[in-house]
């Protein structure tokens, strides 16, 4: 495989779609040897099938504000990769979101959902849309009128969308809703429902849950756990909630949160009802942490971000490309024991980079996160037997998937002097089950 030629192709077919080249340089680099090792991947042209989607659609989204005016907006759905399963994947809604996030999105999605162990292909949707400071009724208008034009696309045997960031349980119930009115059919369609409707248990925990699961199994190879530990989180979303929910049951002190306006830092640990103010925070639709700080008389540091404080673990759960070079060099100076990533590459490659070089345990996104889809096909397959697992059944089968997916890190990463790299584990893992599945399907 000619990595640097594949590139140059992809740059010239993707000009500027630089979050899509990122993710897709980052797998190539890591899979280069194990392809070179295997010339049946280059023989049947697996690399140029798999950096294309299948396909993408694209559509307007028009709706009316509560001030009468009429709002257009763009959707999309980057149906990616099918070769293991029907098209799984988040909607985002962020005012960032074009066909380069999305693309970066959904190609990282193919390999997460292929470590999980689940049938589950790789795709990703959302919108340009901005919730914040909108009503409840135009974030429902919004739905509905993102699902009139999705709806042709998606069914539960072909592609089962979930939430992303601006994407939780109320927009899923919105844009589900709206699914029902249109076809009649309750089918399970999207993942992440409520719990009355569909939904499973431990959904809304699971990424979060997942990725501090992941977080042990990596503590476990430097000889620790999470007790006694600080943890340093960034985001206050869906997944920044979890991961402080479990590091705390866990024994950890979670010291920091962060949103586009800074990051607080409580040096008492964020537990207990903290944990349950962010989902206040979170649903108020404002996009700042700044509040925390008032409500609990810590200090807020505003437009910094979290990794210049000391801590043991670093989970960045915010966004990409959040965390950069120096960001990682403060960490190692500081003697940060792992890192994890709750988001999607959310650390750039130059601060990975830093990480393996300081032999520092890494865990990349497309492992470490995999829980929430894990426990989306969790999901899928109670809705197809129409029954319902308990809490427990269902955190223990997230629980060893999260253990399963480190099992074959350390597989396929580990290095000759005894380092595991993650990055390359986790690549080469995702990599080999859905190319296999191409060879077999033929040339489609
Ligand atoms: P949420 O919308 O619940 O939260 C994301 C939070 O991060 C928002 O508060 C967002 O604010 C904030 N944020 C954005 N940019 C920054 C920044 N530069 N600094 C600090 N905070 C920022 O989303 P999720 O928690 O669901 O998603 C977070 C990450 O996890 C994303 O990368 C997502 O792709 C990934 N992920 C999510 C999964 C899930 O099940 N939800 C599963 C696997 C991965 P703002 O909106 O103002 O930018
Ligand atoms: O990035 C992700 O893995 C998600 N946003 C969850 C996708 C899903 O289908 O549950």
């Amino acid at each position: 495989m000619n990595l640097e030629k594949i590139m140059q192709d992809l740059e010239k077919k993707n000009p500027g779609q630089t979050e899509f080249l990122q993710a897709v340089r980052e797998v190539l680099e890591s899979i280069e040897g194990f392809v070179n090792e295997n010339p049946q991947y280059d023989s049947h042209k697996i690399i140029e099938r798999l950096t294309e989607p299948d396909r993408i659609i694209q559509f307007r989204v028009t709706w009316v504000d509560d001030k009468g005016e009429i709002q257009v907006n763009t959707g999309y759905r980057v149906q990616f990769n099918n070769a293991i399963g029907p098209y799984k994947g988040g909607i985002r809604f962020h005012p960032s979101v074009n066909l380069s996030i999305l693309k970066f999105l959904g190609f990282e999605q193919i390999f997460k959902n292929s470590l999980t162990t689940l049938p589950m292909g790789g795709a990703k949707g959302g919108s340009d849309f901005n919730p914040k400071g909108k009503s409840d009724n135009e974030i429902m208008r919004f739905c509905q009128a993102f699902m009139t034009e999705l709806w042709r696309n998606i069914g539960p045997e072909m592609d089962v969308p979930a939430g992303d960031i601006g994407v939780g349980g109320r927009e899923i119930g919105y844009m589900y809703g709206w699914w029902k009115k249109l076809t009649r059919e309750h089918n399970g369609v999207l993942t992440g429902k409520g719990r009355n409707w569909g939904g499973s248990l431990i959904r809304p925990e699971a990424t979060g849950f997942g990725a501090v699961y992941f977080a042990n199994e990596m503590l476990k190879l430097v000889g620790q756990d999470f007790k006694g530990k600080i943890v340093a989180l960034s985001g206050f979303g869906n997944v920044a909630w979890g991961a402080a929910l479990k590091a705390t049951q866990l024994g950890a002190k979670v010291v920091t949160i962060s949103g586009p306006d800074g990051y607080v830092y409580d040096p008492d640990g964020i537990s207990g009802d903290k944990i349950n103010y962010m989902l206040e925070l979170r649903a108020s639709n404002n996009d700042i942490v700044k509040p925390y700080a008032e409500k609990y008389g810590v200090e807020f540091f505003e437009g910094r971000r979290p990794w210049e404080v000391k801590c043991d673990i670093a989970m960045p759960c915010a966004t990409q490309n959040e965390l950069n070079e120096e960001d990682a060099r403060m960490l190692v100076k500081n003697g940060v024991k792992v890192v994890c990533e709750g988001a999607n590459m959310p650390c750039t490659p130059e601060a990975v980079t830093v990480f393996h070089e300081n032999k520092i345990p890494f865990g990349p996104g497309k492992a470490a996160n995999a829980g929430g889809v894990a426990t989306s096909g969790l999901e899928m397959s109670q809705n197809g037997m129409k029954l319902m697992w308990s809490a427990e059944e269902v955190e223990e089968r997230l629980r060893q998937i999260m253990v399963n997916i480190h099992a074959n890190c350390v597989k396929y990463g580990t290095e000759p002097n005894g380092y595991v790299n993650h990055v390359k584990g986790a690549n080469i893992a995702g990599f080999i089950k859905v190319a296999d599945a191409m060879i077999d399907q033929g040339v489609i």
